[in-house]
């Protein structure tokens, strides 16, 4: 198994017995008519039942009186137990001998399918089957950090998916089997290029090629978005300013736009990264994120699309403190923003850490729907050599309480508008997909795509019953291995944290490239792309004192948020050094003093890595060769990479605490010089 049919893995089933109960429920497809979406629910419920059931399931116009098949029903009015189903929610039910599923759109349909396949593929019985599901975020995004020339920015699957230099003449059947990926997990749109944008999309030749991947998409029920480049209007527009109050400007984006819509009537819209890390942006005229925002929302005029505005930014003059710099930039900005603009924000304040605190603006701009942005391509998590399951981790975001309503007010109900009631609502994530045979690199990445689709849909599902869920699907249906194999999955972020940035250690990886770990590197182009600017160490202690004695980040939370972590003593380990100096006798809650407790974690961390091992061994008889030596292989590489964390960051601090590696465990056997030359390695060109 290569591991190309990701999740979607319809292998004959080899109970004969359940087998046949299956076939009885599903002896035909009816109503799909002529829709494109209904008909692509059709195939690819005939392709799934053929494979899994080993039966050639027809597609009929309609049921009539037959009775053992699947009937598809699109009712926007539909409801559960006098509920309405939100739009493209669906209900699949055991009704007059057939199993009906009802979309409130045709799209909730699709989503139906693939979630009957799911059951059938999980083995769950179809007899008095009644579900319902419907999305509670509407904008379900992967963002692509693709560029034109083929690389991905942090992407380590391979080249870009998009063949951009045969498009739009040649359609590389990939497309299809990422749409149908997508669909089957219910995202519902692709940002296709780098938030870095080339103004080279925007022109009529690759106008034309997005088209035709839209033409891919769309019979999938996804929309295709671009990120656009600032300065686009200069770069190609042949004009001398970008300043978004220029009524040229203006004019040129929305001229840009209508032909946009001319190509692909369907087009989703533009997600912008603007006066961040050197990209051009409306500050350069005087204006601001808003200005930009809003003018972009004009172009899109009454075409039916959306403007994400990222608040990624933190500007070239900091206060000392890189964490409040995008809620200084955007909460003034609260209700500035036009309808149809939404302001994209990442799940913490700095940069996808390994563990961050939620992002202060979640819960801080009640008159802006906010998206949230998570990153599922392994940016600082161990690229596609460590297995990190990332469902925990966007689920700590998701429930962390922003108090902004009062409690219970959660990130997740932040972004799925039911905090502020917005009409709008959405969620995106970094890609983690490339060229690669099996799409990303590591196998069990597979399992973060697929888990950001299921929680973008339903953020209230666990960690582990999406684990669990995708295991039986991808891997294997035995129950014992199922079990070991996603506990390790839900265990694997925590593990990856505590060998690499534990008790809220956050930024201290390798330069540029963030590979592996660079705790010493003092000096960069700025001073919050070092390491010493975040964890900084001293004779005393460790950690960044956030509280109001230090940079007051702490106060852009509520007061509830504030007293949760404002206090050494009480603030949970993991958060620690997010928020505070840390002396290195302290003693904290575990019982140990900070410096036996980061050395603990680094050590516990690095040989829960060896667990991970082992476990995976135990299963390798109810997992396929190809699939398991590929895991076992980087599995190795990860217990190496993880030792070299723990050597690096324990010498390294050690420096300053000037203690004792505490027993039972030994100090390395390496020095720090060792290690940072195999640092300087990995950074060379
Ligand atoms: C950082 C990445 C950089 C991205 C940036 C962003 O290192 O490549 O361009 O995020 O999100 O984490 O804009």
């Amino acid at each position: 198994d290569d591991g190309y049919r990701l999740w979607l893995k319809y292998d004959l089933m080899a109970d004969n017995g359940l087998r046949k109960d299956y076939q009885k429920a599903t002896g035909f497809i009816a109503g799909t008519g002529n829709s494109p979406i209904l008909k692509t629910a059709a195939e690819e419920l005939q392709q799934g039942l053929q494979g899994l059931l080993g039966q050639r399931v027809p597609v009929l116009a309609g049921a009539e009186k037959r009775k053992g098949g699947v009937l598809f029903v699109v009712d926007a009015t539909a409801n559960v137990s006098g509920k309405p189903l939100a739009k493209d929610g669906y209900r699949i039910a055991a009704q007059n001998g057939n199993v009906v599923i009802t979309g409130s759109s045709e799209s909730g349909v699709l989503y139906g399918a693939f979630a009957l396949l799911r059951q059938i593929q999980t083995r769950q019985p179809l007899k008095n089957i009644d579900l319902s599901s419907s999305p509670r975020i509407q904008y379900r995004l992967l963002n692509h950090w693709d560029n034109p020339n083929g690389t991905v920015e942090r992407g380590y699957a391979g080249s870009s998916i998009w063949k951009w230099y045969e498009l739009p003449e040649r359609l590389d059947p990939r497309y299809q089997d990422y749409a149908r990926a997508n669909a089957s997990i219910g995202i519902n749109g692709v940002v296709i290029n780098n938030v870095n944008a080339s103004a080279r999309y925007l022109t009529p030749e690759y106008i034309g090629k997005v088209a035709a991947l839209a033409s891919v998409m769309r019979p999938y029920g996804i929309r295709v978005y671009m990120s656009v480049l600032w300065a686009a209007p200069k770069v190609i527009g042949g004009l001398t300013t970008s300043d978004p109050l220029d009524p040229k400007v203006k004019q040129w984006w929305t001229a840009r736009t209508d032909e946009i819509y001319q190509a692909i009537p369907d087009f989703g819209g533009f997600l912008v990264k603007a006066n961040s890390e050197g990209e051009p942006g409306p500050q350069d005229y005087g204006r601001d994120h808003a200005d930009g925002a809003n003018m972009l929302a004009d172009a899109l005029g009454s075409h039916d699309g959306i403007v994400m505005w990222r608040a990624f930014v933190y500007k070239a003059n900091s206060d000392g403190d890189r964490f409040k710099e995008a809620y200084q930039e955007f909460k003034p900005l609260d209700g500035r923003f036009k309808p149809k603009t939404l302001v994209q924000v990442k799940n913490g304040p700095i940069d996808f850490q390994a563990r961050e605190p939620f992002h202060p603006l979640f819960g801080a701009m009640p008159r802006t729907p906010l998206v949230l942005e998570v990153q599922l391509t392994q940016e600082y998590l161990g690229f596609a050599t460590h297995m990190v399951y990332l469902a925990p981790m966007f689920k700590e975001t998701l429930d962390a309480d922003t108090y902004a309503k009062g409690k219970g007010s959660t990130v997740a109900k932040v972004i799925d508008s039911s905090v502020d009631n917005h009409p709008i609502s959405g969620i995106a994530g970094v890609a983690n997909i490339g060229s690669d045979r099996n799409w990303t690199g590591h196998p069990m990445g597979q399992a973060n795509w697929y888990a950001f689709g299921r929680l973008a849909w339903d953020h209230t599902l666990t960690s582990q019953s999406i684990a669990e869920e995708w295991t039986r699907m991808s891997l294997t249906t035995d129950a014992s291995a199922v079990r070991t194999i996603a506990d390790v999955m839900v265990k694997s972020h925590g593990i990856y944290t505590r060998y690499t940035m534990p008790l809220g250690l956050h930024h201290i990886m390798g330069q540029s490239i963030h590979f592996g770990p660079e705790p010493w590197l003092a000096s960069s182009a700025r001073p919050d792309w070092t390491s010493v600017y975040y964890h900084k160490a001293d004779a005393v202690g460790l950690g960044f004192d956030r509280t109001a004695k230090g940079s007051n980040a702490l106060g852009l939370y509520r007061p509830e948020v504030q007293q949760l972590w404002n206090d050494p003593k009480t603030c949970p380990p993991d958060y620690l050094l997010w928020f505070h100096h840390v002396p290195w006798t302290q003693p904290l809650s575990t019982g140990r003093t900070l410096w036996n407790e980061l050395c603990t974690r680094y050590y516990t961390g690095a040989d829960s890595v060896t667990w991970m091992q082992q476990q995976w061994a135990a299963v390798k008889p109810q997992i396929d060769p190809e699939i398991h030596a590929d895991v076992t292989g980087r599995l190795q590489t990860q217990r190496k990479e993880a030792l070299w964390w723990r050597d690096a960051c324990v010498l390294y601090f050690q420096t300053f605490a000037k203690q004792p590696i505490p027993a039972p465990f030994s100090p390395p056997e390496r020095t720090l010089d060792d290690i940072k030359r195999l640092v300087m390695i990995y950074q060379l060109r």
